[in-house]
């Protein structure tokens, strides 16, 4: 069996929209491979020899966001991975990226030969909802970038960088809009309805 090429969903919307909770439903029920480019960027901040621990630091707490060469060289090392461990598992969900035109131009330049992109799942949800949610989980999350003055400046870069990149790809009729505005299985029920159509 040849290994097959990586299709990928591109799965975006603003901080605390769902997108890694939605994720994780997704793998248990489609088999896709979930690979959150904050979760690699959080990982590798923690690594003691990593050469990029204090920039990934700073621009994390800042809500901006990382030059893209680290982040693809994240992602690009976990498919392979991924496509090592099983070469028949070729779906893949990167989620949190690509959030501004840097990271499209990275990602269009290293990958346009190594992956095919699907198409853009894109969790809309109000900017209060968002806030609230990181705020709630902030209490216990212990991430650094869950607190009010991070969460303006990551809304801010949400609008600002990575709403015109959704904008971009509907242009292209290659976003598929999801009300993430209500509860899990709500939002859920919507991801089923839209990957059952798109499977069909
Ligand atoms: N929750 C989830 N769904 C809910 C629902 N329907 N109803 C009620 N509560 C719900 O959810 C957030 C919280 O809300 C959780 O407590 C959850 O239980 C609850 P989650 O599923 O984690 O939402 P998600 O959209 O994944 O939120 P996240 O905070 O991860 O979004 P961000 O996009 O802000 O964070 P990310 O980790 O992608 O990026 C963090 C930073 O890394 C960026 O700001 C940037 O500085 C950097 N970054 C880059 O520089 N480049 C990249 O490519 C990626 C990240
Ligand atoms: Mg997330």
């Amino acid at each position: 069996l040849r290994a097959m090429k990586p299709v990928v969903v591109f799965v975006l919307g603003g901080p605390g929209a769902g997108k890694g909770t939605q994720c994780e439903r997704i793998v248990q029920k489609y088999g896709h491979t979930h690979l959150s480019a904050g979760d690699l960027l959080r990982d590798e901040r923690k690594k003691p020899d990593s050469q990029y621990g204090e920039l990934i630091d700073t621009y994390i707490k800042e809500g901006k966001i990382v030059p893209v060469e680290i982040t693809i060289s994240l992602l690009q090392r976990a498919m392979d991975q991924a496509m090592k461990a099983d070469a028949q598992k070729n779906k893949f969900l990167i989620d949190g990226f690509p959030r501004n035109e840097d990271n499209l131009q990275g990602w269009n330049k290293t990958m346009h030969d190594k992956a095919d992109v699907a198409y853009i799942l894109f969790f809309d949800c109000d900017n209060e909802t968002c806030i609230n949610r990181c705020l709630e989980r902030g209490k216990s999350s212990g991430r650094t970038d869950d607190n009010r003055e991070s969460l303006k400046k990551r809304i801010e870069t949400y609008q600002m960088s990575t709403k015109p990149i959704i904008d971009q790809y509907q242009k292209m009729n290659k976003v598929r809009r999801i009300d993430a505005s209500g509860p899990v299985d709500q939002v859920f029920k919507a991801v089923q309805d839209m990957f059952d159509k798109e499977a069909s």
